[in-house]
């Protein structure tokens, strides 16, 4: 039978098959490389003595957060408290379009007295889109419910950013029918030390992720940074040269269209550092 690993906890593996879970073990060569499998993997479990036998190809994987298989990436950022870090949220945004996944930016707490206005502007501009919620009174849940039906998402973002009340929030609305699922969560509300999949409807998945307090760009070449700053593509093109990493060369279609304003100055300025940063990295 085919199932998705909605927990990992040790060698125990929860896989919701069909409409039941089961906790499984994992076989001989899966057992050895069980760093492996990932919360989100989708896996063939032998129900006679619950063993997951083998993992399915992948459409995607991140390492931070630990998860495969997502549909979409919800990348939370505080208003304030913690203040918002767009190298943070570029880095993230970067990892999701390497691993196309679309990147949703929710903007949480906005109950705060903090001015927020720039980042929506900024996101909204290239074509992300930007939700804004408080998680702690429900509002704006009913847009991340919108957007999560049908799907597996995962939240994603610094800790103390409101992940889980998000995640809290989402289920209370529900609770008569998933109250098991929000006592489980509630339990884990300020400690969350692990990835989990829970079932917000029939094939809709939404994983409350541990934060981190560091975030590194991996697996990825100075070379293909430009691709996955998508804003970049409508203008490379005016680029004198081919090879333009649009930072030293003058006739930079990029640079012109951060001086013409079409280009955030501000990604543009977290390009060039992470440019320096992973070509740094490779001579090393
Ligand atoms: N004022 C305010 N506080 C919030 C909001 N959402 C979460 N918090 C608080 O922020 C803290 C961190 O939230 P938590 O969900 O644990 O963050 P996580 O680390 O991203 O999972 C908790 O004390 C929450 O009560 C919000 O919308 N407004
Ligand atoms: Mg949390
Ligand atoms: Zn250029």
């Amino acid at each position: 039978m085919k199932g998705i690993v909605v927990k990992i906890q040790g060698n125990s593996y929860t896989v919701k098959v069909d409409s039941k879970v089961v906790e499984c073990m994992a076989k001989g060569l899966l057992k050895f490389r069980k760093a492996q499998i990932l919360v989100g993997d989708y896996v063939e479990v032998d129900e006679n003595d619950n063993l997951i036998t083998k993992i399915y190809p992948r459409k995607n994987e991140f390492i931070r957060p630990p998860i495969a298989n997502i549909d979409q990436l919800i990348i939370v950022v505080a208003s304030t408290n913690p203040s918002p870090d767009l190298m943070l949220l570029d880095k993230q945004i970067v990892m999701a379009e390497k691993n196309n996944v679309e990147p949703i930016i929710c903007i949480n707490k906005i109950d705060l007295d903090a001015d927020y206005g720039d980042i929506i502007e900024t996101y909204e501009n290239i074509g992300y889109q930007v939700i804004t919620t408080t998680a702690k009174n429900g509002i704006g849940i009913d847009k991340i419910a919108r957007i999560i039906n049908n799907k597996v998402t995962a939240f994603s973002g610094n800790s103390g950013v409101g992940k889980s009340a998000l995640t809290n929030n989402i289920f209370n609305e529900e609770v008569a029918l998933e109250g098991e699922t929000s006592e489980k969560l509630k339990k884990g509300k300020h400690t969350t030390k692990h990835v989990e999949l829970y079932e917000f409807a029939n094939n809709s998945f939404i994983a409350d992720t541990p934060g981190f307090s560091s975030f590194d760009i991996d697996g990825i070449t100075h070379k293909e940074l430009e691709d996955y700053f998508i804003e970049f593509k409508s203008h490379v093109t005016e680029c004198e040269f081919r090879s333009c990493t649009h930072i030293k060369e003058i006739n930079c279609g990029v640079k012109k269209a951060v001086t013409k304003r079409k280009i955030d100055k501000g990604r543009y300025e977290r390009y060039v550092q992470l440019y320096e940063k992973l070509k740094g990295e490779k001579k090393w």
